[in-house]
């Protein structure tokens, strides 16, 4: 069961920055009614880059990956909400922008699978993993929303 306090971590890569779009982003999560509990720009390293990638370091595409991971700011975020996790994978949309639906943010947004714009955590195991890698626990903010009662019944 996924709680109201439920967080994923959210990023907009270094394209979605220099393309001017951050604020669609973030909007995107607001709108829906998901709370921000964190946000900062990161200047990210070889070092953050694989731990955050663990799973990708040695395949063929991570060196190229990481030089852009490493090109201009990240905006980095934690969103929190009722069943957050799933959502923003599914606001994002599928991880190459041409197999991910219009409505996406990269449905919307991109086009190749090397420039998608944003990331966003595939479980709630990662979620945690990956808020603790890019956030001290003092950079996150709880606090109460007015608009919860007319998001949530
Ligand atoms: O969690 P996602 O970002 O949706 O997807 P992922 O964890 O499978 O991959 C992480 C990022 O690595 C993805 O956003 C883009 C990049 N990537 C994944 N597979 C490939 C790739 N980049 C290239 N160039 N080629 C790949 O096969």
């Amino acid at each position: 069961m996924s709680s109201q306090t439920e967080r994923t971590f959210i990023a907009v890569k270094p394209d979605g920055v220099q393309r001017g779009l951050v604020s669609q982003i973030l909007s995107r999560f607001e709108k829906r009614g998901y709370k921000l509990v964190g946000i900062k720009l990161v200047q990210a390293d070889d070092k953050l880059l694989e731990q955050h990638y663990a799973e990708h370091v040695g395949k063929p595409f991570f060196p190229k990956m990481v030089s852009f991971m490493k090109s201009g700011p990240i905006l980095a975020t934690v969103w929190e909400g009722k069943d957050v996790v799933k959502q923003g994978r599914i606001i994002l949309g599928a991880t190459n922008p041409l197999a991910s639906a219009p409505g996406t943010i990269r449905g919307d947004l991109g086009i190749d699978l090397g420039r998608n714009v944003c990331h966003g955590s595939d479980s709630v195991e990662s979620a945690e993993r990956e808020i603790k890698l890019w956030f001290q626990k003092e950079d996150l903010i709880s606090w109460e929303s007015n608009q919860a009662k007319w998001i949530y019944e």
